[in-house]
């Protein structure tokens, strides 16, 4: 597989202006712990927004509530993009919204598939998962809280080398050819750029409308497991904060805002 062209990344930002506004700086890395990890290694000291930092593979990559995102090398997409966001941060779940509306978009116009988002954080198709969203963020004394927010696409990935247990795929597994990986990170930044700028522009009722086009969630039983409890409903619609509304068995309603959802 040809590698990342770290030369062609840069061109392609600097004759997109909407792209070229919140990315300033492009990093690509053979091998590092964790793009996330570093991303925010950044903000902690000090570093203005608009760096994003690619590598071909990670050590350390990890998945919310730190559980492992495996990243094998060379194959797939591990991004993590440095924001100051003026946002308040009660408003940064919306940029994990924001990013997997992108992404399911980016998928979709690169390769023809029908990529859906599982709210919050999951890119499927099918029922696999073939990317994930991992937001984090931090405050140093004095600045502007900074956000991360990490990519991780299963794009050359052979479905013979993906664990079973893991029930994803790949963008090559399913359509049966391999998929441009560079391409591929021109087609993300223009999208997540686009949903971005909604955020920017506080037009979450138009955020929320194109993340409901591409989330298979509503209107699906299901399971949330939040960190302290397991609620089971039919999800229901989206709310402006980025909170799931789920319908209860008993018909009372529960918003949620962080969890594990399983499609029932
Ligand atoms: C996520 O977490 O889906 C967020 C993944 C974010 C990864 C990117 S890569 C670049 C950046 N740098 C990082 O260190 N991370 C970000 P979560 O919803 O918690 O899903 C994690 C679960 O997905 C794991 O427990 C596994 O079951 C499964 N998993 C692990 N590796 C996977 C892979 N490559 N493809 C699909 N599923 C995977």
């Amino acid at each position: 597989m040809a590698p990342l062209d770290l030369q062609k990344i840069e061109a392609w930002i600097k004759g997109h202006a909407r792209v070229r506004e919140r990315v300033r700086e492009v990093l690509l890395f053979d091998q590092v712990d964790s793009t996330n990890q570093l991303a925010l290694q950044m903000g902690s000291a000090g570093l203005p927004g608009g760096v994003l930092i690619i590598a071909e593979t990670q050590n350390k990559g990890r998945g919310r509530f730190n559980r492992e995102w495996i990243s094998p090398r060379g194959v797939n997409l591990y991004l993590s993009l440095l924001l100051r966001p003026y946002q308040h941060t009660y408003d940064f779940p919306l940029f994990s919204l924001a990013t997997a509306t992108g992404l399911a978009q980016a998928i979709r116009s690169a390769t023809g598939l029908a990529a859906s988002v599982k709210w919050p954080n999951d890119i499927l198709l099918g029922d696999k998962k073939v990317a994930g969203i991992l937001l984090e963020a931090g405050k140093t004394s004095g600045e502007a809280p900074y956000l991360v927010v990490g990519i991780g696409v299963n794009v050359n990935w052979d479905f013979c080398d993906i664990p079973k247990e893991l029930q994803a795929t790949s963008l090559m597994a399913t359509l049966g050819q391999p998929v441009d990986r560079t391409g591929l990170i021109n087609d993300i930044l223009i999208a997540l750029a686009a949903q971005y700028q909604l955020l920017d522009r506080d037009k979450k009722e138009e955020l929320i409308h194109n993340l409901s086009e591409v989330c298979v969630t509503l209107g699906k039983p299901v399971r949330i497991k939040t960190p302290n409890q397991t609620f089971e409903g039919i999800a229901e619609t989206i709310l402006e904060d980025g909170s799931l509304l789920l319908r209860l068995g008993d018909g009372t309603k529960r918003k949620v805002l962080l969890g594990d959802v399983t499609h029932l």
